[in-house]
């Protein structure tokens, strides 16, 4: 059998103010492109299909039309969880009678106790909880943690493992030893809840979503999908789709989706970017986070570089305010125009020019005329 894995859509979500569901809707046709050719038996969505728990009436239209478009018009069964992203009572709305046409939805701890058979496989459906649903659950006050809380988890699931079975757990968590990008929500630090890949040895393939870099973890059976889109100017550099799991190897292949505009960081002069010669060779269509390299007062900056980068997500300065480096002892007795060449120096790294010397001179003797 062949599944496709894919996890946090986080549809519904903006980039800097840009609203991204007609760059989702496409990246998803593309996805419906990819389980056609590749023929795929069954779809797992590890979570966080929505940016928010109360997503917008738009967001909502959309997700609704993804999942009808996969599972009813298309007929692919669905292996679908809820993401710390997702609302879990909102998602569960239909789940009794979606199993009806094979859309398997788990959006609490007990469900996950339940394992979907398709074919050889047996998929346990283990959405994101919080560590009280696991104390309740087991009635043990020592499950502090996901990380602790995944043993009986665990345990619990091995003890439903058809023997004549493969086992494949799909999961949104936070497994030890994986690395974090920016667009995911840091609900938990200091590593407590990183569970420990050894725990999820029994099974045979572990599926998760919460992390948006494929990359984040490196292990032979366990994989994270990555998210649909590039969320973050950090993950610039990162590919992002979907992958193709073979469960009669347990085996998978990583197959792109271009997105509709690209994501990328450009740091330059302004001057330079500003030059139709270059930047007309620049993909402009692109979301784009500028850094100018530039230490002068540009008017009108960021209207000027929208005239070129429809999409500017960004724009800061390759030499930023450094304040903690301004030498603070005896800042007071130096008077301003010292005051103001040392931040220079600090803030740009080089000296004032002549000519702005002069002009700091000229503004600071009008502002002491003035006061
Ligand atoms: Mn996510």
């Amino acid at each position: 059998m062949k599944i496709l894995h894919t996890a946090d859509w986080h549809i519904g979500k903006k980039l800097a103010g840009f609203d991204l569901l007609a760059d989702q809707e496409a990246v998803f046709a593309r996805l419906v492109q990819v389980a056609q050719a590749q023929q795929v038996d069954a779809i797992i969505i590890a979570g966080d299909l929505y940016d928010r728990a109360l997503p917008s009436e738009a967001a909502t239209a959309v997700v609704n039309r993804m999942l009808f478009r996969l599972n009813r018009e298309l007929g692919y069964p669905l292996l679908v969880v809820s993401g710390n992203h997702d609302s879990a009572v909102r998602l569960n709305t239909g789940r009794d009678w979606y199993q009806s046409t094979q859309l398997y939805l788990n959006t609490r701890l007990d469900q996950a106790f339940t394992p979907v058979t398709l074919g050889e496989t047996q998929f346990f459906l283990l959405p994101y909880f919080e560590p009280v649903a696991a104390r309740q659950y087991f009635a043990d006050e020592s499950l502090t943690n996901i990380a602790k809380a995944m043993v009986p988890v665990v345990a619990k699931m091995q003890t439903l493992f058809a023997p004549d079975k493969r086992h494949v757990l799909v999961g949104h968590f936070f497994a030890a030893g994986s690395a974090h990008s920016d667009s995911e929500t840091r609900v938990n630090v200091g590593g407590l809840d990183a569970v420990a890949v050894g725990d999820l040895a029994p099974f045979d393939y572990v599926a998760l979503g919460h992390l948006h870099n494929r990359h984040a973890l490196n292990a032979e059976k366990i994989q994270y999908s990555g998210a649909l889109l590039k969320y973050s100017v950090s993950e610039v550099a990162q590919e992002k789709g979907v992958y193709i799991l073979d469960t009669a190897t347990m085996t998978r292949e990583f197959v792109p989706l271009a997105p509709k505009y690209e994501v990328q960081h450009l740091t330059d002069r302004y001057a330079h970017l500003a030059t139709p010669d270059y930047y007309q060779g620049l993909d402009r269509e692109a979301y784009t986070a500028i850094t100018l390299t530039d230490t002068q007062v540009i008017p009108n900056v960021m209207a000027s570089l929208r005239e070129i980068f429809p999409r500017v997500i960004g724009l800061d300065r390759a030499h930023g305010v450094r304040l903690a480096q301004t030498p603070q002892v005896q800042a007071a007795k130096l008077g301003p125009l010292p005051l103001l060449q040392d931040f220079f120096q600090a803030t740009t790294g080089t000296q004032l020019s002549a000519q702005q010397q002069a002009w700091a001179e000229q503004a600071l003797t009008a502002s002491q005329k003035e006061s």
